[in-house]
């Protein structure tokens, strides 16, 4: 992948998307994948199809729950080391956030570092991303901002910008979202950041850390219920999008942490012998039965930087709350380049 050098220029002001690469990742078969996963033996839904506007409102909500550690913990370390982490990474940075939020964590970045080339958010859902992008245009008028829609799960050509003088791309992947993936496919995306990034490229990346399991169990069992609510939303979206038939009140949110495999595991558990309609398809659930909906992988930070080195990542720098319950990691493909 060639990386154009930097030209310097004065810069103009935007306050809009100066450019949109669609991708076209092929929309998510969400009728097909839901019915594939009910027909298993042990079934399973994949946890991406929590995110309709109410499960992202939901997942918000999550991220200021008390219980709910890691987004304020990782807040926290990039507002306090962002000095740090905008010299390391020098000026004329081509951005590049998968999986654009809120944007609050990418606002501590962008308000820090220096002479920022362009912000590239990257992610699946057209709508999600184009209004994520223009309110960080409108926010930052100075930045070139160019959204890329793309299924960052499935191999993909990633736009080469030239047109874009910068020195360095740097991939940021806040919020353990690695964790959602198996260890296979995190290290898979590792491979494919280091690819996008290119040397001298970086990656900053949030992990969540293998704790107390009373702290982990608490997370994903808030006493409000908002993640048993995020959890049982999957069912009402099915019910609105795919004409189907799930009694809410009939399944029960259920997140347990496994220890030894190091990962949360999320399931909705039906309550009572049932059937359920999805269309013309009929599902029948013994009571007790379940929906496995979710993964949440939390590191050993010495695993998760030897999986990242396989991937053809250097550690740079790590950054923990006092009591390592997350880690922020700042790697880098050539050492010798860091600023
Ligand atoms: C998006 N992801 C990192 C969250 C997590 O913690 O695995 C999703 C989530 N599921 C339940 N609560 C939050």
């Amino acid at each position: 992948m060639s990386h154009p050098q930097l030209v310097s220029a004065a810069r103009p002001s935007y306050g809009y998307i100066v450019s949109f690469h669609d991708l076209h990742p092929t929309p998510a078969a969400f009728r097909e994948e839901v019915v594939a996963g009910l027909r298993r033996p042990r079934k399973a839904i994949p946890a991406k199809f929590f995110y309709d506007q109410r499960g992202s409102a939901l997942f918000d909500e999550i991220c200021q729950l008390e219980e709910y550690y890691l987004t304020r913990t990782e807040t926290a370390l990039l507002e306090n080391h962002v000095p740090e982490i905008a010299t390391l990474l020098g000026e004329d940075v081509l951005l590049i956030e998968y999986g654009s939020g809120n944007g609050r964590k990418t606002r501590i970045l962008l308000d820090c570092l220096p002479n920022l080339a362009a912000y590239v958010p990257v992610d699946i859902s057209k709508d999600h991303l184009l209004a994520a992008a223009t309110d960080i245009a409108q926010a930052y008028p100075y930045l070139r901002v160019t959204p890329v829609c793309a299924d960052y799960t499935r191999e993909m050509a990633f736009p080469d910008f030239e047109e874009f003088p910068y020195r360095r791309r740097v991939v940021f992947f806040p919020g353990s979202t690695i964790g959602n993936f198996t260890p296979d496919e995190a290290e898979d995306f590792l491979r494919h950041a280091a690819d996008v990034a290119g040397p001298p490229g970086a990656l900053l990346i949030g992990v969540d850390l293998k704790k107390d399991p009373t702290v982990i169990d608490a997370a994903y069992n808030d006493k409000r219920g908002v993640t048993a609510a995020f959890n049982l939303n999957l069912l009402h979206r099915i019910n609105t999008e795919l004409d189907a038939d799930f009694d809410l009140r009939a399944f029960e949110h259920r997140a347990l942490y496994d220890p030894v495999q190091g990962r949360v595991e999320m399931h909705l558990v039906s309550t009572q012998p049932q059937t359920v309609r999805i269309g013309d398809e009929v599902f029948t659930f013994a009571e007790g039965e379940t929906i496995h909906t979710e993964d949440s992988h939390k590191y050993d930070l010495a695993a998760f930087q030897a999986m990242a080195g396989r991937a053809g990542w250097t550690v740079k720098r790590v950054w923990q709350d006092s009591l390592q319950y997350f880690a922020v990691c700042l790697f880098t493909l050539a050492p010798q380049s860091v600023a």
